[in-house]
This record gives structure tokens, C-alpha cells and sequence, in this order.
């Protein structure tokens, strides 16, 4: 077994005092950390699918999630990069409803990368909390969206209107997630849409360049 296929078995099996030291080893072998990053989401994608197929249940697949997390811990270094200039300040954020975070942190973590204060408010947000954190930072320049769930897009449209209705402005709203696509986006009126966390970091940048 290749060191990236040792990561994505120890993902799906939910090892989590292991995944941390094969993604060591594997990057230590001369694996990119985006192939490591690939093989961890297709390890979750397969999780997923069991989910679907009743083969597994909510707590295999949380800690399949606790376990990518320790992944992602050791990659944090190699994908964030460093030196990035000064691009303005983001607000990110997990809509309402939805309490998955691992996507949500990676596209925090490459904006953060591209040269973004970052203002984390986790997960389960609700709309009120987004506005008020706007308001008290009339610097922010990037507000961002992440819904999982089909049943919480309906949050992610709440979410946009109640920032467009606020009537503050100085700000792009990008939104992303699963779920989520371009005419989505368009629908609720957000500012723009990236399929993944690379696509993401992209994005903020041409938004804040105008
Ligand atoms: Co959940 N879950 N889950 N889950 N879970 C999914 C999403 C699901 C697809 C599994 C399945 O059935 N196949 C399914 C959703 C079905 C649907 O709505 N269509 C599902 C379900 C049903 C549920 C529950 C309802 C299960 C239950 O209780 N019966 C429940 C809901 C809880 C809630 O939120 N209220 C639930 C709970 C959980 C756990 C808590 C156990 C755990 C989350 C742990 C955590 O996040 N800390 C969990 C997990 C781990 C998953 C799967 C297996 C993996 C998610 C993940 O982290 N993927 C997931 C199946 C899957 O994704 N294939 C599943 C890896 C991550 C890197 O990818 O988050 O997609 P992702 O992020 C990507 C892109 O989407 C994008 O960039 C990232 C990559 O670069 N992106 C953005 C994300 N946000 C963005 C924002 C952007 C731009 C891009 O701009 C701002």
C-alpha cells in the first residue's frame, strides 16, 4: 500500500491517533500535500457513501471527521504557504443548521493563505450573527458561506438576505459548500461561488481586485 493509500484507509477506518504520523510519512516520501488533502476527501466521499448505503452511522462518520481533521492538522503548514500581502479582512462562517466544519476550515484556512484576516464564527450560524459581526467590522471586504446540507440552503439564502437587507455594504459575499452551485449562488443573490477551497482563496482575490 502507497503512503496516500495508507492515509485514506486510516481516514475511513476513523483512526485518528495514526492518520496525523502517515501524513508525516507520506509527505516525508515526497507526496504533495494537495495529493494527501485528495486522498482525504475521497476517503470522506467514501464514508459518505456508506453513510448513505446504512452501511455506517452518525458516529463512524464523526469520527472519519475527527480523523481527517488530525490530517489536515499536519498539513495545515504545507498548504497554507506564507507571505501572502495584505488583502483585506473575511468573514467565514457555517450557515444555520449545519454543524459540518471540515470544508468550512480548509476554505478558511487557503482565504487566510491568500493574504486575509480571517474572522472564524464556526458553525451553526445564524443570520443575526453574521450581520452583527459585519456591523462591527466595517473593514471587511469578504464574507463567506458554507452550507453542507440541502436542507440548510435554505439558510444559506436567509443568510444572504439578511446581510443584502441590513443595508451594509463595502463587502463580497462568496458561498460554497457540497451542495451548492453556481445557479444556486446566482439565486440567492450571492457575489460568487468557488467549488473547493483552492477555488475559493482564487476567487476572494479577483472579488477584492475588483
Ligand atoms: Co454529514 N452529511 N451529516 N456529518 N457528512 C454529509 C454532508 C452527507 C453528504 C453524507 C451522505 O449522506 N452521503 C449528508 C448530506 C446529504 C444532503 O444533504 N444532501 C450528511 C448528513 C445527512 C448528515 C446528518 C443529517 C446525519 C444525521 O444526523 N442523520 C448530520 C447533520 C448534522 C448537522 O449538520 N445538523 C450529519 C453530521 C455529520 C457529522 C457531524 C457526523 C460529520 C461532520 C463533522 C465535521 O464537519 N466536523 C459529518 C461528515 C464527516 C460528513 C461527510 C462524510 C464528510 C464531510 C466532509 O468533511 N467532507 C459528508 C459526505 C461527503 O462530503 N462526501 C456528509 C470533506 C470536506 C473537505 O469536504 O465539506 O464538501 P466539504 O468541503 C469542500 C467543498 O464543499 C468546498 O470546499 C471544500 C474542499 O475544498 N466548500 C466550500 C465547503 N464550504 C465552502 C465554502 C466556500 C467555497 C467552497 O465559499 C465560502
Amino acid at each position: 500500500m502507497s503512503k496516500p493509500e495508507a492515509v485514506k484507509a486510516a481516514v475511513e477506518a476513523g483512526k485518528t491517533k495514526v492518520v496525523g504520523d502517515l501524513v508525516q510519512e507520506a509527505l516525508n516520501a515526497g507526496h504533495k500535500a494537495n495529493e494527501i488533502l485528495a486522498v482525504m476527501i475521497d476517503a470522506m466521499e467514501v464514508v459518505g457513501d456508506k453513510f448513505s448505503a446504512g452501511e455506517i452511522f452518525v458516529p463512524e462518520m464523526l469520527i472519519a471527521g475527527k480523523a481527517m481533521q488530525k490530517g489536515v492538522e499536519v498539513l495545515k503548514p504545507e498548504l497554507a504557504g506564507e507571505g501572502a500581502p495584505a488583502l483585506g479582512k473575511c468573514i467565514i462562517g457555517t450557515v444555520a443548521g449545519d454543524l459540518h466544519d471540515i470544508g468550512k476550515n480548509l476554505v478558511a484556512l487557503m482565504i487566510e493563505s491568500a493574504g486575509f484576516e480571517m474572522i472564524d464564527l464556526g458553525v451553526d450560524v445564524p443570520a443575526e450573527k453574521f450581520v452583527e459581526t459585519i456591523r462591527a467590522n466595517p473593514d471587511v471586504n469578504i464574507v463567506a458561506l458554507s452550507a453542507l446540507l440541502t436542507t440548510t440552503m435554505p439558510a444559506m439564502r436567509d443568510t444572504v438576505k439578511a446581510i443584502r437587507e441590513s443595508g451594509l455594504t463595502g463587502f463580497k459575499i462568496i458561498v460554497g459548500g457540497a451542495p451548492i452551485t453556481q445557479e444556486f449562488a446566482d439565486e440567492i443573490g450571492a457575489d460568487a461561488y468557488a467549488r473547493d477551497a483552492g477555488a475559493a482563496a482564487v476567487k476572494v482575490k479577483e472579488l477584492v481586485k475588483g
